[in-house]
């Protein structure tokens, strides 16, 4: 299958600036969300997209309100690059009544099902199905939209995986497979895991293009995943993509793992000097030539919607006793 890019996007000051805001607010939920966590107020487990950010935001850039996402038990950027609420979405971390999922569901079940944002599993390989079941639905409604599964590189691994590839190619689908490939499956390595390194050209298997993106620049991402979505639209049907990136916190909570023997500091260092955002930010600053100041108020009023939502999520209440029957199926 050829892997023809199309040339570079020009992206307009709006849209360029849109992407800066969702990144840092991306980035700087998490670091709050990790600085408050020892205070033992968010009982679910958590697990963290720093460094990661750029493919969430890259992919939904290009999709609408009734197109689908799923996503994995590292939900947070999806849910906000998906237009998911962020109050509702602290509230949930909560576990309070006016979080995302009423309290119920936690870190690991993000849903805002008004802005196409359909849920998160904590079952490795879980979205892959059910963006699979979204898209046949689009297609047997002759709708023009598109699904999308986000999942890891452990998930490429699960059998449903190949399955679904197989399926959506041979039925045309309008989905497109995102591969976060972050390296690790908890504390494996996927050289310790995969005989091969390449995700992507496990595409041409099903006959469907299979990109290699660098998850850690945006516009890389953009541009892949902008023509893989305008070809699903187009009845030209599935696409699988693989973004290259690295998780900088421990597998699940807010610290560092540095230490527990599984990777190394320089390993580490050197994704940290590759960051998502500051890749972001020296291209507007240095190629489009942004000014600073128009950055900075962008990150202030970022940090005002992050503090607001804490406010918020702190002074929801709890769901009451009756609320545990509600929503249960
Ligand atoms: C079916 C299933 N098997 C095992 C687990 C335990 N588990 C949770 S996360 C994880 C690793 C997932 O790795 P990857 O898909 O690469 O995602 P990442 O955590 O790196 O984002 C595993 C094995 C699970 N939740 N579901
Ligand atoms: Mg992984």
């Amino acid at each position: 299958m050829k892997q023809v890019l199309k040339k570079s996007l020009i992206l307009d000051q709006e849209i360029s600036l849109g992407i800066y805001k969702k990144l840092y607010e991306i980035r700087r939920v998490e670091e709050k969300i990790a600085e408050s966590y020892p205070e033992q107020e968010m009982r679910c487990p958590v697990h963290f997209s720093i460094g990661q950010e750029a493919c969430a935001v890259g992919v939904c850039e290009y999709l609408n309100e009734k197109d689908h996402v799923y996503s994995t038990h590292r939900c947070h950027g999806h849910y906000l690059a998906k237009g998911g609420n962020l109050p509702s979405m602290i509230a949930e971390l909560y576990g309070k009544i006016d979080g995302c999922a009423s309290g119920k569901g936690g870190s690991m079940h993000l849903i805002d099902v008004e802005v196409g944002m359909m849920g998160a599993s904590a079952i490795v390989g879980g979205s892959i199905p059910l963006a699979l079941g979204s898209a046949l639905t689009y297609q047997l409604q002759k709708k023009k939209n598109v699904a999308v599964a986000f999942f890891g590189d452990g998930a490429s691994e699960q059998g449903v995986f190949y399955e679904s590839l197989q399926f959506a190619s041979l039925r045309k689908l309008p989905v497109i497979f995102v591969c976060e490939n972050n390296m690790y499956a908890t504390y494996s390595s996927l050289e310790q895991r995969q005989p091969l390194d390449n995700i992507f050209e496990r595409a041409k298997f099903s006959n469907m293009p299979g990109f290699r993106t660098d998850g850690n620049n945006i516009l890389d991402i953009l541009n892949i995943s902008k023509e893989a979505i305008e070809r699903a639209r187009n009845g030209e049907g599935p696409t699988l993509i693989e973004c290259r990136t690295y998780r900088w916190l421990d597998h699940v909570g807010p610290n560092e793992d540095i230490d527990i023997g599984y990777r190394t500091r320089d390993e580490l260092n050197s994704w940290i000097e590759n960051c998502p955002l500051k890749n972001y930010e020296n291209y507007l600053i240095k190629e489009r030539k942004f000014e600073e100041n128009k950055l900075k108020n962008i990150r202030n009023s970022v940090e005002q919607n992050i503090s607001d939502a804490f406010e918020f999520a702190k002074k929801s209440p709890f769901p009451s006793k009756k609320d545990l029957y509600e929503g249960v199926y």
